[in-house]
Formats: C-alpha cells, structure tokens, sequence
C-alpha cells in the first residue's frame, strides 16, 4: 500500500520509463476478499478520464459528424460551470458559419398527446429516407420530475437505433431562459454536425412553447380529440403560435372522433391570426401509432419550408430570432453577474436581510442594489 501520494505510480507504469506525472487516483488496496463487487469498483477506477480536447478537437470534430465529440461540445454547453462558459461560447463562434442548413420543427403538446410517439415514427420514416435526424427536448419541468428524460429514452427505442439519429434529452437545471438557450446552441451543434432535420419536443404547459416557437422555422401543436369548449388544456396563446394542428391518435375507434375534433380545430383556426404570415395553419388528423398521417404531415412542413423560403421569409425569421437570441444571452448574463459578482452578492444579501428584519423598505432595499451595481461599474445616473 502506497503511502505517499505524490509519487505514487500506478503498476501499469513502466517502471523504467523515468516518468514525472502525479497521479491523481489510484486503487485503495487493503480489503482483499475477491468478490464481484470489489473487482468492479477496481476495474471501474482504472477506467481512464477521457482526454481533455481543446477548441479545435469540438470544432472539428463536430463539423466531421463526430456524435461523441457533439455529444461532449453538448455537455460543455450544457455545463453550468463558469470554466466551461468561454469554451462554450468559442465553439458555437467556430461553428456557426457552417450552420443553417436544416430544416427546424418545433413539435409541443400537452403531456400525454403523442409527440415522442410522433417523433419516433417521423425520425425514423425520415432517417431510412436518408435524412439524418436530431431530436431534442426542451422541458424545464423534467429537472423537477426527471419523468420526461426517462420516458423519452424507452419511447424512442426504434429511433436511437437508426445510424442516422442523435437524440439528446432536456439539460437539466437551470432557469428556463438558460435551458432555452443551451438548446439554442444544442441545436446550432447538431446543424453544424451535419443533421438536416432538427426536431425539438417540448411540453405544452408554461412558457416553454413560447421560447421553443423562437427558435424553429416551423411550430407543430400535437392534441387529442375531445377539443371544443374546453380544449382539452391546450390554451388559446398555444394554438396562435402553430403552424399546424395536429389530432394525434386518429386509430381503431378514437379514429371517427378525431376527424370531428379536426374540424373543430378548423373552426378555431379560422378566427385566428395565422402564426406565420402568408401561411394558412389547418388541422390534420394522424396516427403516430399506426403511422397513418405521417407522410402528410411532413410533406406539409416540406411545403411550408419551400413557399417561406421562396418569399424570404425564412430567412428574416431566423435573423428575428438571432436577435432574440442576443437579448436572452445578454439577460442570462447580467443575471449572472447580479448573482454571482462577489461584492454585488455579498451586498444584495446584507440588503435582502434587511427587508427581511423589516429594516428597510422593498423599494429603498431595489435603491440600495442599484447603487452597489452602479459603484460596482462605475455607472453615473
Ligand atoms: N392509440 C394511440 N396511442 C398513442 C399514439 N401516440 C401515442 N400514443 C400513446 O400515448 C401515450 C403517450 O405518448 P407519448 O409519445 O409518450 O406522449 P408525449 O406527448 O411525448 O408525452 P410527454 O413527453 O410525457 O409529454 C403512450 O402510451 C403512447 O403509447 C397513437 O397514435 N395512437
Ligand atoms: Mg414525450
């Protein structure tokens, strides 16, 4: 048993080699049964860190269609580290010439309607066509229940196992604007990768939709029948933002009833100001069992990506959303520093105290912290 930690050498060394690294980790010795569990605990510990890669290594690697080096740039933008936020951002710098090729569906839904289901059918109706198919979820919810990531791993089977498909659930923690934005970013990886068809699942409860809406070309609210008064949950601000309505579940007996409900929605829609100008949003009706329906449905994305690209519109959407994107960045990062600028911390924290005592009033503690950021930064009035 080695007793000093400095220049202790793993035995797979070679003892000749005059060798001066330090080593980090090595095998406790000192139990010696030879059961299962020590031998895996022991064969874990060896298992090398894989090796740290430096700007190039992510940029090239991703444009080469790497799927594990984009799965490590991934995981850097994800990071909520501060060491990784500059890497972070000198990745999505390198790459973003090379992105802007895919087509970008956002697809949402109250939980339960269908759209992993959906997703599974399409990507893989997509990738034996050829394409190459990313699918993300953005789901600010799953960090509290962790329900969603879970589900989407059994749901997708078929999916994760087409050579052509990357699926990489929510990032987890985080307010929702940061989540928002990593899968921005995720996004921009994954397009720069090489992937043509980006979808993104979201759950259509909060604000998500919304957010998601700002980031893809095209918007797909998936429902379920029984719409009319009530609509089943799927609020009014939801279906102004789709560029399609889609009844899923249109099978067996549920078939009769989702064509009644797709018309119901045709009514809806028709009162409503279209998501995308020039665009006129309809109801389809599908099966993402079955896989009736699918066909149609992208064939209808396929036509709406050909008439917008045509008028221009695709394009001053995506720089709306460049500029969006800019402002939730810009937000994220003054939020940061309010939070975790040390001397601007330590003062926000004495003021909160003092509201909290019932020393200072809310509105003179708001003058206080205003004034600390504005000393902080040398700002005049
Ligand atoms: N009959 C029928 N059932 C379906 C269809 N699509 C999905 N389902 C079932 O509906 C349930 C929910 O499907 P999911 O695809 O997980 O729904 P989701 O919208 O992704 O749900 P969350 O991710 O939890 O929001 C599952 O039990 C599916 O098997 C369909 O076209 N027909
Ligand atoms: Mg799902």
């Amino acid at each position: 048993m080695p007793t000093d930690y400095d220049t202790y050498k793993p035995e797979w060394i070679d003892e000749d080699k005059k060798q001066d690294a330090r080593f980090a980790s090595f095998v406790m010795t000192g139990i010696q049964e030879d059961n299962d569990t020590l031998r895996v605990a022991k064969d874990a510990a060896v298992v090398a860190k894989p090796p740290k890669l430096g700007v190039e290594d992510y940029v090239a690697g991703v444009l080469a269609g790497d799927r594990m080096k984009l799965s490590r740039a991934i995981t850097v933008i994800e990071s909520n580290a501060p060491k990784h936020f500059a890497l972070g951002q000198e990745i999505i710098q390198r790459i973003l010439p090379y992105t802007g090729k895919a087509v970008r569906i956002g697809i949402t839904g109250v939980p339960g309607a269908g759209k992993s289901t959906l997703i599974e059918a399409l990507g893989t109706m997509l990738c034996r066509q050829g394409h190459k198919v990313a699918v993300l979820a953005v789901d600010p919810s799953s960090s509290v229940t962790g329900g969603a990531i879970l589900g989407d791993k059994t749901r997708m089977e078929q999916l994760s196992r087409e050579p052509n498909a990357f699926i990489r659930p929510s990032p987890s923690g985080g307010t929702l604007g940061g989540v928002t934005r990593k899968s921005r970013e995720t996004l921009l990886l994954a397009e720069a990768a090489g992937y043509d068809v980006i979808l993104v699942e979201t759950v259509g409860v909060g604000q998500s939709e919304t957010t998601v809406r700002s980031m893809v070309d095209f918007f797909l609210v998936v429902v379920l029948t029984g719409a009319g008064d009530d609509l089943q949950g799927v609020k009014k601000g939801v279906i102004e933002l789709a560029d399609a309505i889609l009844v899923n579940k249109a099978d067996g007996d549920n078939k009769q009833k989702a064509l009644l409900t797709r018309a119901d929605y045709e009514q809806i829609l028709h009162y409503l100001r279209p998501a995308t100008e020039g665009w006129t949003t309809k109801a389809y009706t599908c099966s993402a069992f079955t896989g009736e329906g699918v066909p149609e449905i992208w064939d209808v994305m396929m036509d709406y990506c050909r008439q917008m690209r045509a008028s221009g519109q695709l394009e001053a959407r995506r720089s709306q959303q460049n500029l969006t994107w800019v402002r939730e960045m810009a937000d994220d990062y003054f939020r940061n520093l309010l939070y975790n600028n040390p001397a601007i911390a330590a003062a926000r924290e004495s003021i909160e105290a003092q509201v909290l005592s019932g020393e200072i009033a809310p509105t003179k503690a708001l003058n206080e912290i205003v004034e600390t950021i504005r000393a902080q930064f040398g700002l005049r009035e």
